[in-house]
């Protein structure tokens, strides 16, 4: 009923993210009107800087199965809401495409992939980053790759979120493992298929790094000047 969307849209103006995700959680399961209001919405918030909010409105559309939908993306959105800045002329948008379908796993894998491709020739083709590497990665496509991953996952996944629970536990290592899934029983999660590759995963388990060489490529990245300006 038009007070029903009246109320829906003022929800989704709220200053408060769970009321505005609890409010999509009710549009999404509404028909054509739900998907209308939710392009409304994206088109109004356009200008600011993404949230989660405005992320899981562009995935709830993007899984429409509806044309309508389809084509309001390609027009006004058609890479993304998260701005694909690079310095490194780096490509970001089936990154994009694959956390907005919520294929975290491949994402995942995608993501070391240009971290590599970021870092240079030599860690492209050894395909893993060296920690001497990772203090040179520009601010910029650090940020894009964390704003995509905060954006598509509710807040909950992105190095800014690894870094800000381990420095919640003092940097001790220890500490953020079975903090962040990563070690349970002082044992090691099993690649891949010990990990959780949706949204039930406790905040910060993705993205990965693998500690198989030890701790100093991701001790390198958390302490990454672009953590200092992100949005978390
Ligand atoms: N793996 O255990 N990992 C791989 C993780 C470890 C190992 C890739 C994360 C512990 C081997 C990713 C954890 C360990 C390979 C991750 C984890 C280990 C591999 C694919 C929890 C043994 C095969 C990308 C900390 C005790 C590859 C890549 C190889 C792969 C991630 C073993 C993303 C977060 C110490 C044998 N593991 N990894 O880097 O190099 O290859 O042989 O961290």
């Amino acid at each position: 009923t038009a007070s029903h969307l009246d109320d829906l849209r003022l929800k989704l103006k709220s200053d408060s993210p769970k009321t505005q995700l609890q409010a999509l959680q009710d549009i999404i399961q509404a028909d054509e009107v739900g998907l209308a209001l939710l392009m409304e919405f994206l088109l109004e918030r356009r200008a600011a800087v993404p949230s989660f909010v405005e992320g899981t409105a562009y995935q709830a559309l993007y899984a429409a199965n509806s044309p309508k939908a389809a084509e309001f993306l390609q027009t006004h959105f058609p890479t993304g809401i998260v701005p694909l800045r690079s310095e490194g002329n780096i490509d970001y948008s089936e990154l994009q495409k694959l956390l907005a379908q919520q294929e975290l796993e491949a994402a995942d894998r995608l993501t070391l992939e240009k971290l590599c491709e970021l870092a240079g020739p030599a860690a492209a083709q050894r395909k893993w980053v060296y920690f001497t590497e990772v203090g040179s990665l520009p601010i910029t496509d650090l940020q894009t790759i964390n704003s995509l991953w905060l954006v598509h996952s509710e807040g909950k996944f992105g190095f800014s979120v690894q870094r800000e629970i381990w420095l919640s536990v003092g940097k001790d290592w220890d500490k953020l493992w079975p903090k962040i899934g990563w070690k349970a029983a002082n044992n090691w999660t099993r690649y891949p298929q010990g990990f959780t590759w949706n949204l039930s995963a406790p905040r910060g388990h993705l993205p990965l790094s693998n500690q198989l060489r030890g701790v100093r490529v991701m001790a390198a990245l958390l302490a990454h000047p672009a953590w200092l300006s992100a949005p978390t």
